[in-house]
């Protein structure tokens, strides 16, 4: 895949960052918006408390396995934002020391180790599209803030870890966890190194530096990360007689409920050079109606009321997907902004238009491509195209369209 441009490609519309500045000093309930939005999974008791007492701080972290984020983690993100919207102070936290490592948590198998340069230039990269989402540079006292957890492990000796952290934490209490678990007794009894073992103390280790650095109290994450964060929110109790608290959201799985990862395939994209406006169009616009109502709560900022409006309208005749069609829409622009949202929509009309030959001269190659690769499609060669063969007899002949 060409890496070049991807960065500058990766555009946010504008009116959706101002429309963040302008909501979070608003009285928003943070729980009772996720609640809705059905965006809880699992929540440790007290958060809510915690939440209504003050402006309280949250990270989530996302480790730099691939230059660019997808829709797995897009409920990650929206979460953050939510939390900024009602006022608290979000850190998103790039894994540039667990990225090295390779969180175990919902993988079958042992991942291969990233080379430093590709973890370097993916940290870059994801951090400029984390950008897009977050209010990084107001004044507010609940401005975001970026952080790299490389930044606090890199000089630390194995002994120092050994001594500070690991021995606050059993092998028995790590044992005990799912992710470890599924790769003692899985199907794929591969076994886990010892490396990818110590994954979950090394995100303890993060969510106990950010309660001490910046009196974080809250960490969030899909529900793959409970185990993790727990193990965190363990060390803090047991280190340092601290207490914190934890929210995960359910994880969005792939058509054939699969994990949303970045060495899986299937992914959908956030950078348009991996997937394209239109393709990523094409996806929102062909959820089934039961992910529709979910996603629409999940991946748009519509109210309450516009959401049952529309699950209204579209029961009243489904045919017509209002749904698929106004969340498709509203993630577009989110991501990619207003005029990629409208070539999407004319590129999805092209097939069924009578004016398609004057739109497939406005379209660029790879969103030709992409179109076609939707539909049946046979391939002629440009001999026989050249030879003067009636129409007729070359589709019959030479395509499979016309048997
Ligand atoms: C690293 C260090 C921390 C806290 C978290 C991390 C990353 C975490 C992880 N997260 C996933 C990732 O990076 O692996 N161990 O791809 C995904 N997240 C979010 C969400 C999700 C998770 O980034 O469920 C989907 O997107 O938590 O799989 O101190």
């Amino acid at each position: 895949m060409s890496k070049s441009g991807i960065i500058a490609n990766f555009v946010i519309h504008k009116s959706f960052l101002s429309d963040l500045t302008k909501m979070n000093s608003i009285d928003m309930d943070f729980i009772e918006e996720l609640t809705w939005r059905g965006m809880v999974h699992t929540m440790m008791p007290g958060t809510d408390e915690q939440l209504r007492k003050e402006m309280t701080t949250a990270y989530l972290g996302i480790d730099p396995t691939a230059d660019s984020l997808h829709i797995g983690h897009l409920c990650g993100v929206m979460m953050l934002r939510h939390f900024q919207r009602c006022g608290h102070k979000p850190l998103a936290l790039i894994g540039g020391a667990t990225g090295m490592i390779g969180d175990p948590s919902g993988k079958s198998a042992e991942r291969n180790l990233l080379d430093e340069k590709t973890l370097r230039h993916n940290q870059e990269a994801i951090k400029k599209q984390l950008g897009k989402f977050l209010d990084f540079d107001s004044d507010r006292p609940n401005r975001a803030e970026l952080v790299n957890n490389y930044d606090w492990t890199k000089d630390i000796t194995f002994l120092d870890f050994a001594r500070e952290i690991g021995k606050h934490i059993t092998v028995n209490y790590m044992m005990a966890k799912d992710s470890v678990q599924k790769r003692l007794n899985g199907e794929a009894r591969d076994g886990l190194s010892f490396t990818e073992f110590t994954y979950q103390l090394l995100q303890g280790f993060d969510f106990l530096h950010l309660y001490e650095a910046k009196n974080c109290k809250l960490q969030l994450g899909g529900s793959d990360q409970w185990g993790n964060i727990t193990t965190g929110a363990e060390l803090i109790r047991r280190k340092n007689g601290g207490e914190v608290f934890a929210l995960t959201c359910p994880l969005i799985t792939k058509a054939d409920g699969g994990k949303f990862g970045k060495t899986e395939s299937g992914n959908i994209w956030l950078d348009p050079e991996y997937t394209s406006p239109y393709k990523f169009y094409q996806f929102w616009l062909n959820v089934t109606d039961a992910d529709a109502e979910k996603y629409i709560k999940i991946f748009t900022f519509l109210s309450r009321e516009e959401v049952e409006d529309l699950v209204a309208e579209h029961n009243e005749n489904p045919g017509a997907r209002a749904l698929q069609k106004r969340l498709a829409k509203e993630v577009t622009v989110m991501v990619h902004g207003e005029e990629n949202y409208n070539a999407a929509v004319e590129a999805s009309q092209i097939l069924f238009s009578n004016k398609a030959k004057e739109a497939l001269q406005k379209l660029d190659e790879k969103t030709l491509l992409d179109i076609f690769d939707c539909v049946p499609t046979s391939h002629i060669s440009r001999e026989s195209l050249n030879s003067e063969l009636p129409l007729l007899e070359l589709l019959a002949d030479d395509t499979n369209l016309f048997p």
